[in-house]
């Protein structure tokens, strides 16, 4: 069977990267319709050679699409999802719109690919900050245990989109030109900008929630514990947005129920479906940004346990934030629907 897939957002980051992957791989594409806001509209995108024009997305743009990818916002998804299932569409929704809805499955194919078929027209892809976080984890928790988490995050910009890419550039212009830096995107749409992301590190992504957390670190809590059906799991994570355009950096401790060897660790994740191990701190190699950059997998390194608690690693994990945290995830969990399908 060939299917009609549709992208929602397909001006913007991630959307870009989707149109990107789905060219690259071999997917049973029949036809591609590309959606954005009416603003967008009516530029052409081109795929396999063919220049598609972007529609507007409606409800009724929907009609004979068979995998919708969203990822234009969490408002969209909740306003369009629901017409594009009714039509008879498999939403895969990037947004965090219903992330944490019960009959929402949230999906990693690499921990829980079987949730994909649980599906009630709606597949939510998680937050690119927990993808690749649950991705060097799982191996261990198979192995050993998994008791827990405390991550810290080092993330790129591109997180929060095409225009913070450009603050970023501009600013750090600015700054080396001696000019007013006018922060206007980050660190949150919704709220007033008062600090630079050039030369800076922001210790907020999203918005503080009441428990003193932002939002972004209780995505990673709450999802991570949905992703791997475990509520027992403790997890604590600190998000912070740095000046870096693409791939997102963690420093991630984790207890395990069970003594891990640090040269075993290091074997087990590099048979591991999509982690790449660079861990040879002698000669300078470790995951890096500017390495992630473009690629699909997962890469860890710096795996050494802790000196002081019983069980337990520090890791350094980087991957592309668009790619395996948002797009390639995406694209993954449609082909493995449609293999399932088959
Ligand atoms: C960031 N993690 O880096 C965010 C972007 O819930 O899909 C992804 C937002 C989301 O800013």
């Amino acid at each position: 069977k060939q299917f009609h897939f549709a992208v929602v957002g397909a001006t913007g980051a991630v959307g870009q990267q989707i149109i990107n992957t789905l060219e690259k791989r071999a997917l049973p594409i029949k036809k591609l319709t590309l959606l954005s806001s009416a603003r967008s509209a009516g530029s052409s995108i081109l795929f396999k050679g063919e220049s598609i024009t972007v529609q507007e997305a409606t409800p009724e743009a929907f009609e004979g699409v068979d995998i919708a990818l969203f990822s234009a916002g969490g408002s969209v998804s909740k306003k369009l999802a629901p017409e594009a299932v009714k039509r008879g569409a498999l939403v895969i929704d990037n947004t965090s719109a219903y992330r944490m809805d019960p009959d929402v499955p949230l999906v990693v194919p690499e921990v829980n690919k079987e949730d994909i078929f649980l599906n009630k027209g709606i597949i939510a892809n998680p937050n690119c900050s927990t993808i690749q976080m649950v991705v060097a984890l799982q191996p261990l928790r198979e192995k050993y245990g998994l008791k827990r988490i405390i991550v810290s995050t080092y993330q790129s910009v591109s997180g929060s989109g095409q225009s913070a890419i450009t603050e970023l550039k501009r600013q750090s212009q600015a700054v080396l030109n001696e000019e007013d830096v006018n922060p206007d995107i980050l660190p949150v749409g919704s709220l007033p900008k008062k600090h630079q992301i050039a030369f800076n590190a922001i210790p907020q992504i999203d918005v503080f929630q009441e428990n003193g957390f932002t939002f972004e670190e209780m995505k990673m809590i709450n999802e991570t514990k949905k992703i791997m059906h475990d509520d027992t799991l403790q997890v604590s994570a600190t998000c912070v947005r740095i000046p870096v355009v693409t791939g997102h950096s963690e420093s991630v401790f984790v207890e395990l129920e069970n003594e891990p060897d640090v040269a075993e660790v290091r074997e087990l994740l590099s048979q591991s479906s999509g982690i790449i191990v660079e861990d040879d701190p002698a000669d300078q190699l470790y995951p890096l940004a500017t390495r992630a950059e473009g690629e699909l997998e997962v890469f860890v390194g710096r795996i050494r346990k802790d000196l002081d608690v019983p069980n337990s690693l520090h890791m350094w994990v980087v991957s592309d934030n668009l790619l395996k945290g948002a797009a390639w995830n995406s694209v993954q969990i449609a082909e493995a629907y449609i293999e399932g399908k088959s």
